[in-house]
């Protein structure tokens, strides 16, 4: 394996963050990560970075959740969770995702950190990048959900379309990646690809393996469901099976993996038999593709583990020589009690999974991938400006406050407008119909005046566009800003679209 540029994302904060003590989700675990990392002096063959958490706010977590939503977050404590109790249920914050302190500064260093990455990765300064305090794949648009609140994913993939035309997402967390998946459904930028144990009321339920994508998206998704005792041998045949023909019909540009530990062996939540090396197998096959890599966290709530599985996994992504297996002695080492090593011993369980249902499972994936229409090429599109470094002056959070008369230049609006299928609303959850406006629809109705095409509220929305022309301004009101881009409608763009390239 060749050397590498590896950029690593840590903020010394994280560590201090608590769900509360009954909780099993640790962030202390992501710190013993970084003792393990630094006592194994791995951090001097990777550039440190720590997320710049005074630059991101409402305004880079909005590109992908709504307003309302992160305005809770940034808002809610626990002494006035209380009297926000509608809220709570609403945006599904309570027993699974709790109210803790610095909530909001906690979904910073974690957003950060993987949108950082993913810049890094764009500007070609880093051939990987890690975070991680990434990986929290079940954030909704406008719900907390599995212990994850904002969906730092979602976040670095829409950084990473702006330079690559195909992102791959591969999950090998023991949960399905569904926020991931239900963002990019009806996309075919972005592929996604769970590895996850399905069934039996597991959380969170989804993920079947006929669950394949939505319009534009359709063979887009892929699921492969596994059964508890899952080992080492198995999961990597399949998983580099899999990966291998999703590699060759969809042939990425960049690759996003989520690497939640919670798939290993004597996990607190989980119920497969992973040990280091086969987790580990997994990560060295994907850098092996010499893509644009970035690798983030997720679950894992064995927590010793979880800093066993993320620092073992470092070393792998740096190419360094095989570490040590005696553990070296630090500040955290009682915690590795009985047993002071690196490297984990399976567990005595049956392997549930079927070799014949897997090999089932495969070639029913085989057979959607193969059949795949190469993705268009990136051609024109229109590129939103890069994330913003040394842009503090834009004030990000003040938009959302409704008595600040914060305004938008060209530049900033159009940073904020998403592109038209790459999020899609599942029927299952929250508001049916809630689609976005794409700016260039507006720009090509406006080009071929196709008004008989289009519904009462676009048109609105249409005229809105215009007036705001006619009176000779650059600038936009978030209200202007809402009306234009977010409503309900029954319309279906796509359809649209369709008419409009006829
Ligand atoms: F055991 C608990 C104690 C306190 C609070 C929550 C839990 C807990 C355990 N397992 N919660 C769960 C899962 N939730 C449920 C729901 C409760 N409802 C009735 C159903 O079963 C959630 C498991 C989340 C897993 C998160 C993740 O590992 O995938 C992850 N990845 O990145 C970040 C987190
Ligand atoms: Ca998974």
């Amino acid at each position: 394996m060749s050397k590498k540029k590896v950029s690593y994302f840590y903020h010394s904060d994280v560590g201090n963050y608590h769900y509360s003590s009954e909780h099993p989700m640790k962030p202390h675990r992501i710190r013993m990560a970084n003792e393990l990392i630094k006592i194994y002096g791995l951090h001097n063959k990777m550039q440190i970075f720590s997320p710049k958490i005074e630059q991101f706010g409402v305004r880079e977590m909005t590109k992908f959740h709504s307003d309302e939503y992160i305005k809770f977050l940034k808002r809610i404590t626990p002494e006035t969770q209380d009297q926000f109790q509608r809220q709570m249920n609403s945006f599904n914050v309570g027993e699974d995702s709790p109210v803790f302190v610095g909530l909001f500064d906690f979904c910073k260093i974690s957003s950060a950190g993987s949108v950082e990455g993913a810049s890094k990765l764009n500007l070609g300064k880093s051939d990987i990048a890690i975070n991680w305090a990434g990986g929290l794949h079940h954030a909704k648009t406008d719900q907390a959900s599995g212990f994850c609140y904002v969906n730092d994913i979602v976040l670095g993939i829409l950084e990473l379309l702006k330079y690559h035309n195909r992102v791959l997402y591969i999950d090998i967390d023991i949960h399905h990646g569904d926020g991931v998946e239900e963002a990019f459904y009806t996309t075919d930028r972005v592929m996604t690809c769970s590895f996850h144990k399905y069934g039996s009321g597991y959380f969170p339920g989804t993920g079947n393996i006929k669950d394949v994508g939505y319009k534009d998206g359709k063979n887009y998704s892929v699921n492969f469901p596994l059964d508890d005792g899952m080992d080492d041998e198995t999961y990597v045949k399949f998983f580099k099976k899999t990966i291998t023909a999703v590699m060759n019909f969809y042939q990425p540009n960049a690759i996003v993996m989520q690497c939640g530990a919670d798939s290993l062996s004597g996990d607190r939540l989980g119920c497969f038999n992973l040990t280091l090396k086969g987790h580990g197998e997994c990560v060295k096959f994907i850098r092996s593709y010499n893509k644009p890599l970035l690798v983030l966290g997720g679950g894992g709530y064995t927590i010793k583990n979880v800093s066993r599985c993320w620092a073992y996994e470092t070393s792998l992504l740096i190419d360094e020589t095989e570490l040590p297996n005696e553990l070296p002695i630090h500040e955290f080492y009682n915690y590795y009690t009985p047993v002071y090593q690196l490297h984990l011993e399976p567990l005595y369980m049956q392997n549930k999974n079927d070799t014949l249902v897997l090999e089932k499972h495969f070639q029913e994936i085989y057979e959607n991938l193969k059949d795949l229409i190469p993705s268009p090429s990136i051609g024109e599109r229109f590129r939103p400006p890069d994330l913003l470094i040394n842009e503090s002056e834009l004030e990000t959070d003040k938009f959302l406050n409704e008595k600040s008369d914060f305004r938008f230049t060209e530049e900033q609006f159009n940073s904020q407008i998403r592109p038209f299928n790459e999020f899609y609303e599942s029927p299952n959850y929250r508001e049916k119909n809630k689609l976005w406006v794409k700016k260039s629809i507006v720009d090509i109705l406006e080009k071929y005046k196709l008004e008989s095409v289009f519904d009462n509220k676009l048109l609105e929305s249409f005229n809105q566009v215009e007036n705001l022309k006619n009176s000779n301004s650059n600038i936009m009101t978030n209200n202007n800003r809402k009306n234009i881009f977010q409503y309900n409608t029954e319309t279906d763009l796509s359809q649209i679209m369709k008419k409009i390239r006829k």
